[in-house]
């Protein structure tokens, strides 16, 4: 097989990504240039570079030790890069977490990865604030974005009191630089640990030499920071060429994306399949999405049906190049090409990754044969944290297991075929039908549940539930919307079951799991 690793970019071991993301932009004579704008405020790479400083010198001044983590629930504002970059600055860990989770998956996280700080936006206390007495680690609570919280400062009050000139700690380019947590199908998040080195790699291979992204292009990622694929598009990629990244606090809902393409006409837009159905099932949606400067368009996070990229193509007048990633390699590993797109297929390797097809035993399959897919790259994680089995299962050596099932076709392409697991993406948030399920069973007409993706009108994933009734309770729709707002509130917003239909029994094996493709064929 090609080696791979003579397209990686060569990093030396004393190496801080700071120096490649913040200081090349300053020696480039970017300091006035906006890097990141949000509705409130504009932060240019010289602002960044002195906040992130500030923050950096700020954390030291509170005790945080190098290596140490903090925690990130951020909405995306220009706060958010503040953070992450002023943690990597000191050596310190920053754990970007999911701001869409319920407080008992808070609770695990930040108990998990030890956080001994948390830096979170005001309009998320609400949710966090019950679950801060549960965390033995935690020392401060850095509100950003409003209050401050007991005797903590508030992130504004703690910048103003820090030294703009803060150096950046001398980190390996193998050194920790911050994690992200993974959902699996059993069992809770997993937290990804991540390389310095890696950042510039996934910016080199996907972003320049995939997406040709540029200095003068302006970026809007609809897939927020907390997430793999946001904290590639509208931070370290942009960053790696001095860019500029628009950031929506908010939700991405049809309206606020259109609106914010009109108003800031950006270059590049990166969204999910959901949101791309939901654009076009908007009136408003025409040429360009509202922004004349748009070049190109991206998806991740799980499959663009075909007809959903031909349909966006001839209304938008913009391909939509469609790219498989994921946490643990920490972004697109196989995608398509802006200048050879193929709907309906993920594409082919990005420069200076490998895949491979491997049955059970790890025999590689030829064309059009299911198998896994293995990928080799330079942006893979670490290792999950304090799971060493998972870890040993997932990044076998220099290939690691994505957990889907491809097919190579005749042409070369990599075609996805669906999860080895039980796993299915909603809006690119990962539902894993045992978390809904136990969900379902904690309300008290639930005797038993079980969950499966079901498409949609338009051929995406949603969760559809197969419950059985505890005696007494009717099935009517007052049961059934009580049912769906249980799962919100307990589980997330993103994971109720859209279909819930009634059952006397599951279908289960011997062993008393219950056998979910038996009830995936069954709601085909
Ligand atoms: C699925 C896709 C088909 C697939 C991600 C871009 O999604 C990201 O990371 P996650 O850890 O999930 C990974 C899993 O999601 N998937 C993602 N993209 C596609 N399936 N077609 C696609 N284009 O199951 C994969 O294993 O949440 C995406 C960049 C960085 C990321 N972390």
């Amino acid at each position: 097989m090609e080696d791979v690793s003579k397209e990686w970019v060569a990093v030396p071991r004393h190496y801080n990504a700071v120096t490649d993301f913040i200081d090349r932009n300053l020696a480039e004579g970017r300091a006035d240039k906006p890097a990141f704008i949000d509705p409130h405020q504009t932060l240019t790479y010289g602002g960044l570079n002195e906040r992130a400083a500030r923050f950096g010198s700020a954390l030291v001044g509170l005790g945080v030790h190098r290596e140490q983590r903090i925690a990130l629930v951020m909405f995306d504002t220009v706060a958010m890069p503040v953070a992450f970059w002023g943690a990597l600055k000191a050596g310190i860990v920053p754990v970007p977490v999911n701001t869409l989770l319920a407080a008992d998956q808070y609770r695990y996280i930040l108990q998990d990865c030890r956080a001994v700080c948390l830096v979170v936006s005001a309009g998320l206390l609400d949710v966090l604030s019950p679950i801060l007495d549960d965390l033995p680690d935690l020392r401060h609570v850095i509100v950003a974005d409003g209050d401050g919280w007991r005797d903590d400062p508030k992130f504004e009050d703690l910048l103003a009191q820090s030294d703009p000139g803060f150096e950046t700690v001398a980190t390996i380019a193998d050194e920790t630089a911050f994690w992200l947590y993974s959902s699996g199908s059993t069992g809770m998040p997993k937290g990804v640990r991540h390389r310095h080195a890696s950042l510039i790699q996934t910016a080199d291979l996907f972003g320049k030499r995939v997406l040709g992204m540029h200095e003068d292009d302006v970026i809007y990622s609809a897939a927020k920071i907390f997430f793999a694929y946001g904290l590639g598009n509208a931070m370290s990629f942009p960053m790696a060429v001095g860019a500029t990244t628009l950031l929506l606090p908010g939700r991405p809902t049809p309206d606020a994306v259109i609106d914010l393409m009109k108003t800031r006409q950006p270059s590049l837009f990166f969204g999910v399949p959901t949101l791309y159905t939901a654009l076009l099932a908007h009136p408003a949606l025409g040429s360009g999405a509202g922004s004349d400067a748009l070049r190109l368009c991206v998806s991740a996070g799980e499959a663009l049906p075909q007809d959903v990229g031909e349909r966006w193509k001839a209304r938008v007048g913009c391909d939509i190049v469609d790219g498989i990633g994921s946490t643990e390699m920490l972004h697109i590993f196989v995608s398509n090409r802006p200048d050879a797109i193929t709907y309906g297929a993920s594409g082919s390797p990005v420069p200076g990754y490998a895949a491979r097809i491997v049955d059970d035993d790890g025999r590689d399959l030829g064309v059009d044969e299911i198998g896994e897919l293995l990928v080799r790259g330079p942006s893979a994680g670490d290792g999950y944290w304090n799971q060493r089995a998972k870890s040993a299962a997932t990044f076998a050596g220099e290939w690691t297991h994505t957990g889907d099932k491809y097919r190579q076709g005749a042409d070369g392409l990599y075609y996805y075929c669906g999860r080895t697991d039980d796993m299915f993406k909603v809006s690119g948030n990962w539902v894993s039908p045992f978390d809904v399920e136990s969900a379902l069973m904690t309300h008290s007409a639930v005797l038993e549940a079980a969950v499966v993706g079901h498409p949609d009108g338009d051929g995406l994933l949603k969760p559809k539930a197969f419950v059985v009734l505890n005696d007494g309770f009717a099935a009517d729709e007052a049961l059934f919307t009580a049912l769906k707002d249980h799962v919100k509130a307990a589980s997330g917003p993103w994971k109720y079951p859209r279909w819930i239909e009634i059952r006397d029994a599951l279908p289960k094996t011997a062993t008393g799991k219950i056998q979910r493709f038996k009830l995936r064929e069954a709601a085909e």
